[in-house]
């Protein structure tokens, strides 16, 4: 009784009822459970697909900004990916699953995705209103607690990079961060989602110092990048620090998972299209026939990437 949103910019409460619908069904592989809520009331549900064997935690989160809608439907794809496969016995599925748990929050801010489906499309920020200003929202991804506000973030409520009234003032990172801390010792790796650029970012955003473990974390995204590759074009995709390839920021959360929470894989990804080159002028725009397109090379390139560091 629910048409298939696999592949699509679906809304909301069709992405709640796709995790549901999958958790009815496959009972022993598919569950759920909410991180939290946001500030117009929606659940923040995490889809977790995980097999007995399963010891191991990856962490993936898509929509953290609500304009980047290819990304909500690359998680989508992803969880419909992986809970297909393993159903059909497909070896990298099942080899996967044996070893890792997958936590897939294919929402990190439904308020302000929801406000960019009935409203205004290039919205970016959260929903919550700021007290003494009349513009709205905080940008969830300054709003990580830390090295919060040390570059590349606003003070400015009016601000699309606002870093809010202080580190972990929104109910999203709030969610994110107690999600991940129910768990500790327990995450391989922690990737974020967004687009537009056909970028995989290592930390830091902060600071263009590069982490100790740089080389190993880079070498790590390469293959990430191969796996891109042979499931799609794979053109135009380069690895490296967000604040060396694009710009300093902070207050982000793949800064977070690694500084704060120490899961050594953390990662962001740019999603098609790319800053030049085919699809590139659709921007956050990118047209919902190409998102098949962004699921499956992203899809091949996390697969691959997370084979690779499997014990
Ligand atoms: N880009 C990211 C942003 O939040 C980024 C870039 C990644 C910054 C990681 C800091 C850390 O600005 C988009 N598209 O939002
Ligand atoms: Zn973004």
């Amino acid at each position: 009784n629910s048409k298939n949103i696999v592949g699509r910019y679906a809304r909301y409460t069709e992405i709640q009822s796709f995790i549901d619908n999958l958790a009815a069904t496959y009972p022993s592989l598919v569950s759920s459970k909410i991180a939290g809520r946001t500030y117009e009331n929606r659940n923040l549900k995490v889809a977790i697909i995980k097999t007995s064997t399963s010891t191991r935690k990856v962490w993936i989160d898509c929509g953290i900004h609500a304009r980047e809608w290819v990304t909500p439907a690359t998680c989508v794809w992803i969880i419909n990916k992986l809970v297909t496969g393993y159903n059909s016995g497909d070896s990298l599925a099942r080899e996967l699953l044996g070893y890792f748990e997958f936590h897939i929050l294919p929402l990190v801010n439904p308020d302000g995705y929801e406000y960019t489906h009935t409203t205004t499309r290039l919205w970016r920020k959260n929903r919550n209103p700021n007290s003494g200003s009349s513009c709205i929202g905080t940008d969830l991804n300054r709003n990580y607690g830390f090295k919060w506000l040390t570059g590349g973030s606003s003070t400015n409520p009016c601000s699309d990079v606002y870093a809010g009234r202080s580190g972990d003032s929104e109910l999203e990172t709030q969610a994110v961060e107690n999600y991940i801390k129910q768990y500790p010792g327990q995450w391989d790796s922690f990737l974020t989602i967004h687009s537009y650029g056909k970028w995989w970012f290592t930390p830091y955003g902060y600071t263009q110092t590069l982490p100790s473990d740089f080389t190993e974390l880079n070498n790590k995204a390469k293959i990430g990048l191969a796996g891109i590759s042979a499931s799609g074009d794979g053109s135009g995709w380069i690895s490296g620090s967000s604040s060396r390839i694009l710009y300093i920021a902070s207050g982000g959360s793949e800064d977070w998972a690694y500084g704060t929470a120490g899961i050594k894989y953390s990662y962001c990804l740019e999603l098609r299209p790319g800053q030049s080159g085919t699809d590139s002028f659709y921007g956050f725009t990118l047209p919902e026939d190409r998102a098949p397109k962004a699921g499956e090379e992203t899809y091949g390139g996390i697969t691959a990437f997370l084979k690779s560091i499997k014990a």
